[in-house]
């Protein structure tokens, strides 16, 4: 039985012990408060390390699916594909299939433990979206506007926990990311939002909530667990360095992906 079984079935207290000293009470409270909380040092260094080798060596092979700064069209990205820096990545997708190393974190008992105290009952991970190595290039790495990654997804509750773990350091300078506390519990009317669905930023409706925003600042192995409600945003990346975060969000099972949309596809965890 999984460490996340174990919790789900209440059957083993030992378990319950060790996820609550992964997450605590406080922890979980600030997650359903804010939207998000930082739970600093979740990942080892020998986990970090076996990731970021794994990132690079991924990232330097470019192998299929990409996604390319160019595809999105967003503020400072290449204009095409053909532009100078067109061939700058984005996200190399589909992590889960792409390196066991990837697969092994996703699925490893205390990621898991950690998210399914925090959704109250068995996860799943959705291959649909994320299940990415998120990569923000020097230059070329692209401004993202403030949004809510629900958008990926189709499913009967509007309630996903994104996993994004830092593989080095994450803040202003180099494109870390920015959330709006306790915004995966605003009520945003259509107008709100640009064609896109991106928040528009001259709304005047808006600048409230723009105006609580905050960055998230993150060191290796640090781990930001966040509502797939909370609207966040990044900017571009003003070191000399590439930034690597590894992306995974999970649901709960009684959260049912709608029928015949890709979000049907998942990996069961428990
Ligand atoms: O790193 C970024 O630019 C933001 C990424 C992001 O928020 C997303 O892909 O949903």
């Amino acid at each position: 039985m999984s460490t996340a079984d174990a919790y789900n079935n209440h059957t083993d207290p030992s378990a319950a012990e060790s996820a609550k000293r992964l997450l605590s009470n406080s922890e979980c409270y600030r997650f359903w408060k804010h939207g998000y909380v930082v739970l600093k040092n979740f990942a080892n260094l020998s986990e970090t390390t076996e990731l970021k080798i794994a990132a690079r060596k991924e990232l330097a092979s470019a192998l299929d699916p990409l996604e390319y700064e160019a595809d999105v069209g967003y503020p400072w990205a290449p204009t095409s594909r053909f532009a100078s820096g067109g061939s700058t990545i984005r996200r190399l997708r589909n992590a889960f299939e792409r390196h066991e190393s990837f697969r092994k974190w996703a699925t490893s008992a205390s990621l898991v433990a950690a998210v399914t105290r925090l959704i109250g009952e068995s996860i799943s991970l959705t291959l649909a979206h994320h299940n990415c190595i998120m990569t923000k290039h020097p230059h070329y790495g692209s401004q993202t506007r403030w949004h809510r990654d629900l958008r990926h997804w189709s499913f009967s509750k509007p309630s996903l926990v994104i996993a994004w773990l830092a593989l080095g350091d994450e803040n202003e300078q180099n494109g870390g990311l920015r959330v709006i506390p306790g915004s995966h519990r605003t009520i945003i009317s259509p107008s709100q939002l640009d064609d896109d669905k991106f928040l528009a930023e001259s709304h005047s409706q808006n600048a409230e909530l723009l105006a609580s925003a905050r960055g998230v600042s993150l060191e290796t192995g640090d781990l930001l667990l966040f509502h797939s409600l909370l609207f966040h945003a990044a900017g571009t990346n003003l070191s000399d360095e590439v930034k690597l975060s590894l992306a995974f969000a999970y649901f709960g099972n009684s959260n049912r992906p709608s029928p015949g949309s890709s979000s049907e596809s998942c990996f069961k965890l428990s």
